[in-house]
């Protein structure tokens, strides 16, 4: 039977040109997953850098201008070049089969804003070999003045990468709510999304809200290094704390960013392999919705050293500790999904539960940071690196890792194998809590962040993060054998694929067609 519908299903591009010009949102997915898991490796490699130069006390490996490139550049391509794009990958392939929509709403200028990355970072990585005029952005990721003013080229070329990564995230963040408000399959209301669409569609609103308060700030930066303005010159009447207030103000939303996906994630993920729908569903929705707005209001959390006024630290410290309730509720009903489920531990769902508890851990630390006298203590240590990477490495990380072994086997066709996943968890999982786990106890023991060299109590634990470093970073070695392996064949994947997962694309062939849906699905 050869309908319309049929031949054009699989009729597309080839070669070179289908990549380039692809408007199909499984093409573009696959886009965006493969430059987030290029990005993983520079950004964690640049980490290796940091950890081998960190094994001893005194200099050996890079100098202390070099290291300060490797730690500014880690984060930078980390977060916007690993987990942003690996977010927006996820929503291009699955969002449209999940609300039985024939692709997103606005196809060409999908293909644009994944295209901008790859310009943005040749432009941020190509400061590394302009080393005789400074070299890359070393001033932290913060890019907090007077040092970003005074940084080299460098620092230009990281403001104008940052326009162009913030331009992609908001052109993807516009499409990803035009297609989930207008493209539902009829039937498909606002309370019967898939969890992850619901993070994901609370994500773009955050996103459209504050990636332009980043490229005001880094505007404000690049007309004081260039143009003569003093927005953060004390001496010419403005105020380098601004910047930190304008900062912050877009990256504590930022670090929502980069988990709210994740949440939706775990959401896909639990109630599959627990054989139970997910608990407190609509709970889930109102408390994306809340941690969401309270992200905007807790940004000086970061700035308790600063000098605030004491009514604004109070503030700060309540507002911050409020969050912890939205996510406990969602701790909660992950948990309550496990509890006496039928569960079964096939690699996406360990990810997923080494997400709940780890994340957890790093939520905790979190709370510890919010008490104003207590961070006083913590702030710029080590305490604080063990604990943003709880919440971005076992957090986000190992839930786009969950994620990616859950769909792989609907993307590719082919089931993945299980016992090489296995060994990617668990050697993740070990090297991860190796790595940052000691880094919590050389924080309290005043081991400040950003150094590449410190006394010699700190070098046992120092010693071990390092070690842990480098099995984490092997271990994703094996991800990446598994990903070709499976790309290329291994036991074919049926529809159904898990036993207990819900949503429209289980209802599509593995891989599905090169156009789905392009008569809507019915919603029961
Ligand atoms: C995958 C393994 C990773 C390792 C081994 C690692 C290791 C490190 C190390 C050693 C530092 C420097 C700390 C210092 O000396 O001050 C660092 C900084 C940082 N990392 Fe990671 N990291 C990893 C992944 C990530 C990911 C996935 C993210 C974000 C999504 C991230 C975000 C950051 C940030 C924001 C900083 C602070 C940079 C600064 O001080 O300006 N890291 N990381
Ligand atoms: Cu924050």
């Amino acid at each position: 039977m050869t309908t319309a519908t049929a031949h054009h299903d699989e009729h597309h591009p080839s070669g070179i040109s289908r990549w380039l010009m692809t408007t199909n949102h499984k093409d573009i997915g696959t886009l965006y997953l493969l430059f987030s898991l290029l990005m993983f490796f520079v950004g964690g490699s640049m980490a290796l850098v940091i950890r081998a130069e960190l094994f001893q006390p005194g200099l050996q490996i890079v100098t202390p201008h070099f290291f300060n490139q490797m730690t500014t550049m880690h984060a930078l391509v980390m977060i916007f070049g690993v987990v942003m794009p690996a977010f927006v990958g996820f929503a291009n392939w699955q969002i449209p089969m999940m609300i039985g929509a024939p692709d997103m709403a606005l196809p060409r200028m999908n293909n644009w804003s994944f295209w901008i990355l790859p310009f943005a970072f040749t432009l941020l990585l190509s400061t590394l070999f302009l080393q005789s005029q400074g070299g890359a952005p070393a001033g932290g990721w913060t890019l907090y003045p007077p040092l970003s003013v005074q940084g080299g080229i460098g620092t230009d070329f990281a403001i104008l990468s940052i326009h162009m990564m913030g331009i992609s995230s908001v052109l993807g963040a516009i499409n990803v709510i035009a297609t989930i408000l207008n493209m539902r399959a009829p039937g498909m209301t606002l309370m019967k999304m898939p969890l992850f669409v619901w993070t994901w569609l609370i994500t773009a609103y955050l996103l459209l809200a504050v990636m332009p308060v980043l490229a005001g700030a880094v505007t404000m930066l690049l007309t004081d290094r260039h143009f003569g303005t003093h927005f953060f010159n004390a001496a010419g009447g403005g105020d380098p704390v601004l910047f930190q207030h304008v900062f912050w103000f877009f990256g504590h939303p930022e670090v929502y960013i980069l988990i709210l996906p994740a949440f939706g994630l775990a959401s896909q993920i639990i109630p599959t392999f627990a054989r139970k729908p997910l608990f407190g569903y609509a709970s889930m929705v109102y408390a994306t919705a809340s941690i969401a707005f309270l992200s905007f209001i807790v940004w000086a959390h970061h700035m308790f050293t600063v000098g605030l006024p004491l009514a604004g630290e109070l503030f700060f410290m309540y507002a911050t500790m409020l969050i912890a309730v939205p996510t406990g509720v969602k701790v909660f009903n992950w948990l309550s999904t496990m509890w006496r489920g039928s569960m079964t531990f096939e690699t996406p769902m360990l990810f997923a539960i080494a997400f709940v508890f780890l994340f957890t851990i790093g939520g905790l630390s979190g709370l510890m940071l919010a008490i104003v006298p207590a961070d006083f203590q913590y702030q710029d240590t080590y305490f604080v690196v063990a604990h943003f990477h709880y919440v971005l490495v076992s957090g986000a990380v190992f839930a786009i890792l969950g994620g990616a072994y859950y769909w792989l086997p609907k993307w590719t066709g082919h089931m993945y194998s299980e016992t090489l996943g296995k060994w990617h968890f668990w050697l993740s999982a070990i090297g991860f809590n190796l790595a940052f786990f000691p880094q919590h106890f050389l924080g309290l023991a005043g081991m400040p962040r950003r150094i590449p060299d410190y006394a010699l109590q700190f070098t046992e634990f120092n010693q071990w993060s390092t070690v842990g470093a480098f099995i984490l970073g092997f271990a994703q070695l094996i991800f990446v054998f598994l990903v070709i392996q499976t790309i290329r064949g291994g036991k074919k994947a049926t529809s159904q694929v898990w036993e207990g997962a819900e949503g429209l694309e289980w209802t599509l062939t593995s891989p599905p067609p090169y156009h789905s849906f392009a008569v809507a699905p019915k919603i029961k």
